[in-house]
């Protein structure tokens, strides 16, 4: 018959002195936390009779994990973040607040400090013979009406599904920009096509997964913060169509309204008719 301890008096007081409650130091809600998690982990450890064996294979784990940093790439994989954002909306729809482009998770690759252009820039450092990709877009409030001065901070991967900072032979913020929407809230860019994201093979997250039966691979996307004084931030994406893993994304971050069409165009006087020009940039 399985033991139950965690409902015992002497060892709810004994975590509660593990967790602070005895004395008068340290933070409140950091005593709360620690206790929750202490008393459903040990709740965990009696209901699913798991083994000390396991108890310390999921310690090893966690030091390899961080020995890896893929704790990020983890909470993604196993919808946490992208939980994260259900809640927020649920949080805004109750609020009343509507409208706009959705939410979607931020990932484990951001890097601050981009470089910062107005209206228009270019994002890669032309080292990767990818195929030439224009974006462009306008920043607009819940009512249509266009934000100038808005900081539209971009990021993806290469053609390899890397990204910079993370795959080090790629320069210094490569693919990373940020740019100031011009008087229409327009922004414009230069880059090449991205290539879907896999988790590292041989990484701590992978090895979840495959116990799990789970691959690692996100579709092709554009990461975006979007931000302007007296407004929200918001953390979005473009998921490339047509990509095998658009609805099949291990990180669960494409939604209704975040799928963009590449158009293709063959021509490049035909492109720059279309305003896409690359001797612009
Ligand atoms: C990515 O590029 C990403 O966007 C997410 C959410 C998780 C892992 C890699
Ligand atoms: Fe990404």
């Amino acid at each position: 018959m399985t033991i139950k301890l965690s409902s015992t008096e002497s060892v709810q007081n004994f975590f509660k002195e593990v967790s602070g409650f005895n004395n008068d130091q340290g933070s409140q809600r950091m005593k709360k936390l620690v206790n929750r998690i202490l008393i459903d982990t040990i709740k965990i450890i009696e209901d699913m009779e798991v083994t000390t064996e396991e108890f310390w294979k999921a310690v090893d784990y966690l030091n390899r994990m961080g020995a890896r940093g893929e704790a990020g790439l983890l909470v993604a994989g196993l919808g946490l973040e992208h939980y994260l954002d259900l809640l927020l909306d649920a949080q805004d729809e109750q609020a009343g607040l509507t409208g706009g482009t959705p939410r979607t998770i931020e990932g484990p690759l951001y890097v601050a400090g981009a470089p910062l252009s107005e209206g228009e820039t270019r994002m890669d450092d032309g080292t990767d013979a990818g195929t030439v990709m224009f974006l462009q877009g306008q920043v607009k409030d819940v009512d249509g009406k266009p934000i100038a001065g808005a900081i539209v901070d971009l990021w993806h991967a290469n053609t390899k599904g890397t990204y910079s900072y993370f795959d080090t032979t790629q320069s210094d913020y490569n693919l990373r920009r940020r740019i100031v929407t011009d008087s229409e809230g327009r922004y414009r860019a230069r880059s090449i096509v991205p290539s879907g994201y896999g988790c590292p093979p041989e990484g701590t997250t992978q090895e979840v997964l495959n116990l799990l039966g789970r691959h690692g691979n996100r579709p092709a996307h554009i990461h975006f913060f979007i931000s302007a004084p007296g407004y929200r931030h918001l953390t979005t994406q473009i998921n490339l169509s047509g990509d095998e893993y658009l609805w099949d994304d291990f990180a669960y971050a494409t939604r209704d309204g975040l799928v963009g069409d590449i158009r293709f165009i063959e021509d490049a006087v035909a492109a720059k008719a279309r305003g896409l020009d690359g001797e612009r940039f």
